[in-house]
């Protein structure tokens, strides 16, 4: 693997800090084939709304930043936070196996890398509770809902992935994160409406450093399993998409049921997720 490929200090910044931004990342034929999946998917989902009497039109013509709204605008209550099982499409594969970012990835995880089965794309709806993702670290939610213990969860060698389709901002729910926060153990999670939050006691005093992540379509943003972070709450009028991911150490366990899909592999490379056909060919889990 050339080294050239690798941003200068990633690794030391990723250790200090437990993020590192890469701008202008993904080229835009990428972010454009992801978009126009989604696009796709929101199609479909208009045809069903429009099907079962929830929307009164499919909104063909509306920009991709509204038109979740428009369709939802009579059942909000309805709207999916995010999808997940959907992301197995073909123009998805060039942004979950792209090259050089798994090369990025094996610098920090090694040669041995899955896909963890946590792929997301988010619709965050203007002023929508259910979108806004309180302050947590990753760690805690495998913890919460997958019954692994504290422990295993620390060991997990895990890079989380963030990028967003359209530009992400403070005013529209960007993430923010606590630089160096990936260095505490996990901390108590508890069970709010929509997500879980770490207890204001324990994180007050640390969110006094949080930093706003702003990025724009094609950059991405890497960062540990166990930094606190949260989605902040989206109080502009359009809707902030973005795809968040995975990858794991393939070595060890997932903690979860599903066994995600292998991205990188010198020990099983005949089980490596080869093409975007094969992906879209695959399902969640
Ligand atoms: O996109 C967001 O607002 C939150 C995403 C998140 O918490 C994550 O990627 O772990």
């Amino acid at each position: 693997m050339s080294t050239e490929i690798i941003p200068e200090n990633l690794l030391d910044d990723f250790d200090t800090r437990g993020f590192v931004t890469l701008p202008n990342f993904f080229t835009a034929d990428i972010v454009a084939a992801a978009q126009a999946a989604i696009e796709t998917l929101v199609d479909e989902h208009a045809t069903k709304l429009v099907a079962a009497g929830k929307a009164n039109a499919t909104h063909a013509d509306a920009a991709f930043e509204t038109r979740w709204y428009q369709l939802h605008e009579h059942c909000l209550t309805e709207a999916a936070d995010y999808l997940r099982a959907e992301l197995h499409l073909e123009d998805l594969f060039g942004v979950f196996f792209h090259p050089r970012l798994l090369d990025i990835v094996e610098t920090v995880l090694g040669n041995e890398i899955r896909l963890y089965p946590n792929y997301t794309v988010r619709p965050k709806l203007p002023n929508h509770e259910p979108t806004a993702v309180l302050w947590h670290q990753d760690g805690g939610y495998t913890e919460h809902w997958h019954k692994a213990n504290n422990g295993d969860v620390a060991d997990i060698r895990m890079l989380n992935v963030w990028s967003p389709l359209v530009p992400a901002r403070v005013e529209n729910g960007c993430m923010e994160f606590i630089p160096g926060s990936h260095k505490l153990p996990l901390l108590p999670h508890e069970e709010r409406e929509f997500y879980l939050e770490i207890p204001p006691k324990h994180i007050e005093p640390l969110a006094k450093d949080a930093v706003a992540i702003e990025l724009d379509p094609g950059d991405v943003v890497l960062f540990h399993n166990m930094l606190c972070h949260r989605g902040l709450s989206n109080q502009a009028k359009t809707i902030r998409w973005s795809m968040d991911w995975r990858y794991q150490d393939a070595r060890q366990p997932t903690l979860r049921k599903e066994n995600g899909h292998l991205a990188k592999s010198l020990l099983h490379p005949n089980d490596v997720v080869q093409s975007a056909s094969e992906w879209a060919s695959l399902t969640f889990g």
